[in-house]
């Protein structure tokens, strides 16, 4: 029986690292050298796939792969009901925030009840959020590069990931509302966790123990 985890290059990827150690499993091959989209690892009934960061969830809900790790803000986009979250691995921590150009001023916007045109990826939850402030918006959907639409005039204000503040800082940028802080979470098919339940167990209890360890 192969276990099949799905994750995505980049910050999730080297954050699971640890965690997957913890378990007894080590990738034995590096995706920023390799072109493979199949990663071996010590193990011979483990293996990781490569997906961009907002397949993860297709990828675990259709038994693409058994389990996987996924952001909140895409697990939130996704709508991930049908899937099981047994943890937050607490790693790739951010939050989601409201952010608007230096020189606009969004206090006075919202007081006066204007309309605000908002960029964004997450349009779920930035509905959600204006919806809930009573704030009237117009959503705009973008895919990327959100912090550009304010400069150029196609946005009064963004909701986006901020870590740093350093890419919001670098445009002008300022964030005036936190929505809701962010990590990532495991995620598990839920027939490969019945048909394949000691070994997803397995690794499920070695990453709790990691996390509250650290
Ligand atoms: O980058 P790519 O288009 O391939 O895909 P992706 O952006 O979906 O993947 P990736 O690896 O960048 O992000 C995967 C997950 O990491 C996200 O779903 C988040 O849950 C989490 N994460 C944690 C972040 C950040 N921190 C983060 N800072 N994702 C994105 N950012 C971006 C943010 O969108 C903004 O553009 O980094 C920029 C802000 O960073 P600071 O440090 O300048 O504030
Ligand atoms: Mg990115």
């Amino acid at each position: 029986m192969t276990i099949t985890l799905a994750l995505s290059k980049g910050r999730i990827f080297e954050e699971t690292l640890p965690l997957l150690k913890a378990a007894g499993i080590e990738v034995t091959e590096d995706p920023e050298k390799s072109r493979k989209l199949i990663l071996p690892t010590n193990r011979e009934d483990v293996r990781v796939v490569l997906v961009r960061a907002t397949d993860v969830p297709t990828y675990v809900q259709h038994g693409g792969a058994d389990l996987g790790v996924a952001g909140r803000d895409v697990l939130l986009e996704h709508g991930g009901e049908q899937l099981y979250q047994p943890l937050d691995l607490q790693i790739a921590k951010c939050r989601m925030s409201v952010a608007v150009r230096e020189d606009f001023d969004y206090a006075a916007a919202v007081r006066q009840g204007s309309r605000i045109r908002v960029a964004t990826k997450y349009t779920q939850v930035a509905r959600q959020h204006f919806a809930d402030k009573g704030v009237h918006v117009d959503l705009i959907k973008l895919y990327g590069s959100m912090e550009l639409a304010p400069l150029t005039g196609l946005a009064d204000a963004i909701v986006d990931l901020v870590s740093t503040g350093s890419t919001l800082k670098a445009n002008h940028l300022v964030e005036v509302e936190q929505i809701m802080p962010i990590s990532s979470r495991l995620v598990v098919n839920q027939a490969a966790l019945k048909l394949k339940r000691q070994p997803i167990r397995a690794i499920i209890d070695a990453f709790s123990t990691a996390i509250s360890s650290r």
